[in-house]
């Protein structure tokens, strides 16, 4: 059989925006493809919500790839080894209470399992800004990565979601971009101070609990969820262990499903 060039377009193209369409108007909103945000997808998604990771990156997986200092190894602490068993990721023991597992094996595990599930991924695309709505977060607003790269001048499109989880890691964008917009009509986060507290240092046994503590409703609309948990609520970071990554993932599409059912 020839292969016609032509076809092959428009079948990309066709594609891509039968799904893109399909994002503009969706349950949850996840920023952010790291451990957290791809288990909250897939659980979400699992419960049979409308979900959408953004991803402004080429790979999604976040920091998992790179272990601990580019050695592809992660480790798991017991509480959270049975996430990885749920999702087919093999672990080994490395002494009691510690697991390993290859980090390849658990960006490709849980990505493959989430989008199986239902969850769409749209990778390349940033979030550079949010939509507030009377007093609450009602969407956010999106950008090809590759146009904020370059400087151009080119508007953004919007996407409307009824809950938004940030999962974006140490740079708690969107929970900043919140912050920013919401302060200047005098609204503040749910957090002490009504700012981002900011990370403390490394502490793996207190981050590890309190990133499941703070995985919560940071402002009406809008929950947050791994290492951005920690950073805004001030809490420490934890290095190389990501089962409270995983875990938090887990907890922050139990609440936003348990708000979903509620109507809210
Ligand atoms: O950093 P990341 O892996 O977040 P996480 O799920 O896990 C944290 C761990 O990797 C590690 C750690 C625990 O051991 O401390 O750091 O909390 O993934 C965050 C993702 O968010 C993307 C970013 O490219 C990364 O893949 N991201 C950040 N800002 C934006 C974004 C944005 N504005 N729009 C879209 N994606």
């Amino acid at each position: 059989m020839g292969l016609d060039e032509r076809v092959i377009s428009r079948a990309i193209i066709e594609r891509y925006t039968e799904k893109l369409l399909a994002c503009i108007d969706i349950d949850v909103a996840i920023v952010g493809a790291g451990p957290a945000g791809i288990v909250a997808a897939h659980d979400l998604a699992k419960a049979g919500r409308r979900v959408v990771v953004f991803e402004r990156k080429l790979s999604v997986g976040g920091g998992m790839w790179g272990g601990g200092m580019m050695f592809n190894e992660i480790v798991v602490q017991s509480e959270a080894k049975r996430i990885l068993d749920a999702f087919g990721i093999r672990t080994r023991e490395f002494t009691e209470g510690y697991h390993t597992a290859d980090s390849v094996e658990c960006v490709t595990g849980l990505c493959h399992r989430a989008v199986q599930a239902g969850a769409t991924f749209l990778n390349l695309v940033s979030v550079e800004d949010v939509v507030l709505r009377e007093e609450r977060l009602a969407g956010i607003v999106i950008n090809w990565t590759a146009v904020q790269m370059a400087g151009l001048h080119v508007d953004p499109l919007s996407v409307e979601s009824r809950y938004v989880i940030d999962c974006t890691g140490h740079d708690t964008d969107v929970v900043r971009m919140v912050e920013g917009k919401a302060e200047r009509s005098g609204q503040r986060l749910l957090t002490p101070s009504g700012r981002i507290e900011g990370q403390r240092p490394l502490w793996a046994e207190r981050a590890e609990q309190a990133t499941i503590e703070n995985t919560r409703e940071v402002f009406p609309g809008l929950y947050v969820a791994g290492m951005s948990a920690n950073a805004t609520w001030g809490s420490f970071r934890m290095g190389p262990i990501f089962g409270g990554m995983l875990l938090s993932g887990e907890k922050v599409a139990q609440l936003v499903n348990a708000r979903l059912e509620q109507g809210a």
